[in-house]
Protein backbone atom coordinates (compact mmCIF):
# COMPACT_ATOMS: atom_id res chain seq x y z
CA UNK A 1 0.00 0.00 0.00
CA UNK A 2 0.65 4.01 0.32
CA UNK A 3 1.38 6.11 -2.55
CA UNK A 4 4.24 5.21 -4.71
CA UNK A 5 7.71 6.23 -4.76
CA UNK A 6 9.24 8.49 -7.42
CA UNK A 7 12.77 8.63 -8.47
CA UNK A 8 14.07 12.54 -7.83
CA UNK A 9 16.62 14.35 -7.82
CA UNK A 10 18.14 18.30 -7.45
CA UNK A 11 19.68 20.32 -10.04
CA UNK A 12 20.74 22.90 -11.93
CA UNK A 13 19.19 22.65 -15.24
CA UNK A 14 21.04 24.12 -18.00
CA UNK A 15 19.12 26.86 -20.26
CA UNK A 16 17.84 26.23 -23.87
CA UNK A 17 20.66 28.64 -25.09
CA UNK A 18 23.56 26.56 -23.48
CA UNK A 19 21.18 23.16 -24.04
CA UNK A 20 21.41 23.92 -28.17
CA UNK A 21 24.80 24.21 -28.03
CA UNK A 22 25.83 21.21 -26.35
CA UNK A 23 23.25 19.28 -28.51
CA UNK A 24 25.07 20.32 -31.27
CA UNK A 25 28.20 18.61 -30.20
CA UNK A 26 29.26 14.85 -31.77
CA UNK A 27 28.40 12.17 -29.47
CA UNK A 28 30.29 8.95 -29.70
CA UNK A 29 28.64 6.32 -32.58
CA UNK A 30 25.63 4.48 -30.61
CA UNK A 31 25.39 6.63 -27.86
CA UNK A 32 21.96 7.38 -26.73
CA UNK A 33 21.69 11.64 -26.89
CA UNK A 34 19.74 13.52 -23.58
CA UNK A 35 16.91 15.36 -24.81
CA UNK A 36 18.19 18.68 -25.17
CA UNK A 37 15.52 20.30 -22.55
CA UNK A 38 16.82 17.11 -20.21
CA UNK A 39 20.18 18.60 -19.38
CA UNK A 40 21.01 19.56 -15.87
CA UNK A 41 23.96 19.79 -13.68
CA UNK A 42 22.93 16.95 -10.48
CA UNK A 43 23.72 18.39 -7.08
CA UNK A 44 22.17 15.74 -5.48
CA UNK A 45 20.51 12.32 -6.63
CA UNK A 46 17.49 11.25 -3.81
CA UNK A 47 16.46 8.00 -5.26
CA UNK A 48 12.97 6.24 -4.79
CA UNK A 49 11.00 9.34 -2.43
CA UNK A 50 7.35 9.48 -1.24
CA UNK A 51 6.29 12.97 -2.76
CA UNK A 52 4.59 14.68 0.72
CA UNK A 53 8.33 13.75 1.74
CA UNK A 54 10.00 15.67 -1.15
CA UNK A 55 7.63 18.39 -0.36
CA UNK A 56 8.64 19.17 2.48
CA UNK A 57 12.24 19.67 1.98
CA UNK A 58 10.87 22.54 -0.56
CA UNK A 59 10.92 25.21 2.24
CA UNK A 60 14.86 24.92 2.90
CA UNK A 61 15.72 24.37 -0.53
CA UNK A 62 13.60 27.73 -1.08
CA UNK A 63 15.50 29.60 1.54
CA UNK A 64 18.79 28.02 0.52
CA UNK A 65 18.14 29.60 -3.20
CA UNK A 66 17.25 32.82 -2.00
CA UNK A 67 20.78 32.84 -0.13
CA UNK A 68 22.45 31.66 -3.29
CA UNK A 69 24.00 34.45 -5.38
CA UNK A 70 23.61 33.08 -8.95
CA UNK A 71 27.04 32.56 -10.69
CA UNK A 72 28.62 31.37 -14.16
CA UNK A 73 30.38 28.09 -14.23
CA UNK A 74 33.09 26.32 -16.71
CA UNK A 75 32.54 23.22 -18.28
CA UNK A 76 35.92 22.29 -19.29
CA UNK A 77 35.62 19.85 -21.69
CA UNK A 78 33.46 16.91 -23.44
CA UNK A 79 34.32 13.60 -23.24
CA UNK A 80 34.20 10.12 -21.42
CA UNK A 81 33.13 10.26 -17.62
CA UNK A 82 33.83 8.13 -15.12
CA UNK A 83 30.62 7.47 -13.80
CA UNK A 84 28.49 4.09 -14.71
CA UNK A 85 31.38 2.40 -15.86
CA UNK A 86 32.33 5.10 -18.54
CA UNK A 87 29.28 4.82 -20.34
CA UNK A 88 28.77 8.71 -20.05
CA UNK A 89 29.61 11.20 -22.63
CA UNK A 90 29.37 14.28 -20.46
CA UNK A 91 30.77 17.70 -20.21
CA UNK A 92 33.02 18.26 -17.47
CA UNK A 93 32.34 21.24 -14.73
CA UNK A 94 35.08 22.52 -13.21
CA UNK A 95 34.69 22.52 -9.30
CA UNK A 96 34.74 26.34 -8.30
CA UNK A 97 33.77 27.34 -5.21
CA UNK A 98 30.45 28.61 -5.45
CA UNK A 99 29.61 25.39 -7.19
CA UNK A 100 31.14 23.35 -4.16
CA UNK A 101 29.84 25.35 -1.48
CA UNK A 102 25.89 25.68 -3.09
CA UNK A 103 26.53 21.63 -3.27
CA UNK A 104 27.61 21.70 0.59
CA UNK A 105 25.17 23.41 1.54
CA UNK A 106 22.34 21.72 -0.29
CA UNK A 107 23.62 18.78 1.52
CA UNK A 108 23.55 20.39 4.89
CA UNK A 109 20.14 21.19 4.19
CA UNK A 110 18.95 17.35 2.92
CA UNK A 111 21.49 15.88 6.07
CA UNK A 112 18.82 18.00 8.38
CA UNK A 113 16.38 16.01 6.97
CA UNK A 114 17.66 12.63 7.24
CA UNK A 115 19.19 11.92 3.82
CA UNK A 116 22.40 10.10 4.03
CA UNK A 117 25.10 11.24 2.36
CA UNK A 118 26.05 10.18 -1.29
CA UNK A 119 28.17 7.04 -1.80
CA UNK A 120 29.89 8.23 -4.95
CA UNK A 121 32.41 11.60 -5.29
CA UNK A 122 30.74 14.55 -6.42
CA UNK A 123 32.52 15.04 -9.76
CA UNK A 124 30.12 17.85 -11.38
CA UNK A 125 28.78 17.00 -15.06
CA UNK A 126 25.99 17.76 -17.22
CA UNK A 127 25.09 13.95 -19.00
CA UNK A 128 24.77 14.50 -23.05
CA UNK A 129 24.78 10.50 -24.09
CA UNK A 130 24.40 8.05 -22.67
CA UNK A 131 26.65 4.94 -24.21
CA UNK A 132 26.24 0.88 -24.74
CA UNK A 133 30.32 0.43 -23.62
CA UNK A 134 33.21 2.40 -22.85
CA UNK A 135 34.24 4.66 -25.37
CA UNK A 136 38.12 5.29 -26.77
CA UNK A 137 36.51 9.08 -28.58
CA UNK A 138 38.90 11.37 -27.54
CA UNK A 139 37.72 15.03 -25.30
CA UNK A 140 36.45 17.39 -26.86
CA UNK A 141 37.74 20.43 -25.24
CA UNK A 142 35.52 23.43 -24.09
CA UNK A 143 34.65 25.89 -22.65
CA UNK A 144 31.69 26.62 -22.74
CA UNK A 145 29.67 28.95 -19.77
CA UNK A 146 26.47 27.54 -17.69
CA UNK A 147 25.14 30.05 -15.86
CA UNK A 148 23.83 28.90 -12.56
CA UNK A 149 20.54 30.82 -11.98
CA UNK A 150 17.83 28.63 -10.64
CA UNK A 151 17.90 24.78 -8.77
CA UNK A 152 14.83 21.98 -9.86
CA UNK A 153 13.58 19.44 -7.96
CA UNK A 154 13.47 16.63 -10.76
CA UNK A 155 11.11 13.72 -10.95
CA UNK A 156 13.12 10.77 -13.14
CA UNK A 157 10.51 8.66 -14.91
CA UNK A 158 11.40 4.94 -14.80
CA UNK A 159 11.46 4.42 -18.30
CA UNK A 160 14.62 7.37 -17.84
CA UNK A 161 14.46 10.86 -19.68
CA UNK A 162 11.33 13.20 -19.78
CA UNK A 163 12.36 14.40 -16.41
CA UNK A 164 9.46 16.16 -15.02
CA UNK A 165 10.12 19.78 -13.22
CA UNK A 166 7.93 19.41 -9.97
CA UNK A 167 9.73 22.99 -8.80
CA UNK A 168 11.80 25.86 -9.86
CA UNK A 169 13.51 28.42 -7.44
CA UNK A 170 15.23 31.44 -8.83
CA UNK A 171 18.66 31.76 -7.01
CA UNK A 172 19.81 35.19 -5.55
P1 LIG B 1 24.28 10.62 -14.45
O1 LIG B 1 23.80 11.54 -15.53
O2 LIG B 1 25.73 10.78 -14.15
O3 LIG B 1 23.86 9.20 -14.68
C1 LIG B 1 18.90 11.43 -13.09
O4 LIG B 1 19.15 10.09 -13.26
C2 LIG B 1 20.13 12.17 -12.61
O5 LIG B 1 20.55 11.62 -11.35
C3 LIG B 1 21.34 12.05 -13.52
O6 LIG B 1 22.04 13.28 -13.50
C4 LIG B 1 22.16 10.96 -12.90
O7 LIG B 1 23.54 11.11 -13.10
C5 LIG B 1 21.87 11.17 -11.45
N1 LIG B 1 22.02 9.92 -10.70
C6 LIG B 1 21.40 8.77 -10.92
N2 LIG B 1 21.77 7.84 -10.02
C7 LIG B 1 22.67 8.43 -9.21
C8 LIG B 1 23.42 8.01 -8.07
N3 LIG B 1 23.31 6.77 -7.58
N4 LIG B 1 24.24 8.89 -7.48
C9 LIG B 1 24.34 10.15 -7.97
N5 LIG B 1 23.65 10.61 -9.03
C10 LIG B 1 22.83 9.76 -9.65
Amino acid sequence: GGPPGMRCFIAVPVPPALAVTLGQQAVPDQGRRSAATDLHLTLAFLGERDPDWARRLWPALAGLAAATPAFNLTLTEIGPFPHREGRIWAARAEPAPPLMGLHRNLWRCLEESGVAGEERAFLPHVTLARLPGPTRAAPVPGPWHLPVTELVFQESPPDGGGYRTLKRWALQ
